[in-house]
């Protein structure tokens, strides 16, 4: 989670001016591409993707040295790891290994505390480290802005009325906002299904056998079915009939926060399966 609490961005904005630090265009693409696969950046705008390509310092460690240290106070940097391996250690335990395009030393500046792991380099390691103020400003800025704009849409989903506004922020929490053009399959049918969605922006169309069956508006929700008991198949395929913005829902989240709803989905999936089941009997004849 990306929520603290403790950083007021407008505040931090007037102290600092944009930090550019400059670099080649090749250096430029390797930060775009950690950018891209990293779960708490990938979803920026592009402007604020910009900001962090501008304001990150390119660092090189050599195997074993010690790039965060558990313990350590007023830490500085948000590091993206670009080319090697490094390791996090808790007490003396590895704890993680990242990859190219995994990110270390989020928590100290999220929430102003000490260092919570050692991360050591493993091999020889590029780094592009994000300055702390930066990284105040774009990334925890957004990541809160996006959960309270996805807890605004949330509170608009009939199906999760039922919820406390406590469940509704942790779902907030969970959800990874998508986004599909004109056409695009979100779902196809025969697919193993992992995903859930709530539809925020746009029309989906739902087909079976190339039959269409329904159309999704703001606030519905699709991809329960291959999720819901033992799961299983896609048994729709669902496309995009423009823009589309929905939020996904991974399967653990999906059991873990709306399991108590499985009573409610299950009921209305009998509707669905009745409407699929009279399309596939009328096919056949
Ligand atoms: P940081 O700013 O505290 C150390 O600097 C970083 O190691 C930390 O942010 C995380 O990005 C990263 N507990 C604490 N920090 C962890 C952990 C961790 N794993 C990676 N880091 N774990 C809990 C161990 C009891 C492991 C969780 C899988």
């Amino acid at each position: 989670s990306v929520s603290a609490e403790c950083v007021d961005p407008v505040a931090i904005s007037r102290l600092a001016p944009p930090r550019v630090i400059p670099k080649t265009d090749e250096a430029k693409s390797q930060v775009e591409a950690v950018l891209e696969k990293a779960m708490l950046l990938k979803n920026l705008e592009p402007s604020q993707k910009k900001s962090i390509v501008d304001a990150v310092e390119e660092m090189t460690f050599q195997k074993d040295a010690v790039i965060i240290e558990q313990g350590e106070k007023d830490a500085q940097y948000f590091y993206m790891l670009s080319k090697g391996a490094c390791q996090a250690i808790v007490n003396g335990v590895q704890v993680v290994t990242y990859a190219p395009g995994g990110t270390f030393g989020e928590l100290a500046l999220m929430y102003n505390a000490p260092r919570a792991a050692t991360v050591k380099a493993c091999e020889d390691c590029v780094c592009f480290a994000l300055d702390r103020s930066t990284f105040q400003n774009i990334v925890i800025a957004s990541n809160k802005q996006r959960i309270q704009d996805t807890e605004k849409f949330l509170a608009e989903v009939p199906l999760l009325q039922s919820l406390t506004s406590g469940e509704r922020a942790q779902l907030a929490d969970a959800i990874q906002p998508s986004y599909f053009k004109p056409g695009d399959v979100i779902i196809k049918e025969g697919d193993v299904g992992n995903v859930f969605y709530l539809l925020e922006k746009g029309e989906v169309r739902a087909s079976h056998n190339d039959t269409s069956i329904k159309t999704y508006v703001h606030g519905d929700y699709f991809g329960e079915l291959a999720l819901l008991g033992d799961g299983g198949l896609r048994k729709a395929t669902c496309i995009a009939l423009g823009d589309v913005k929905v939020g996904a829902v991974e399967k653990d989240a999906f059991k873990r926060l709306l399991g108590p709803m499985e009573e409610i989905l299950l009921r209305n999936a009998e509707h669905y399966e009745a409407v699929v089941a009279q399309l596939d009997k009328s096919q056949k004849s």
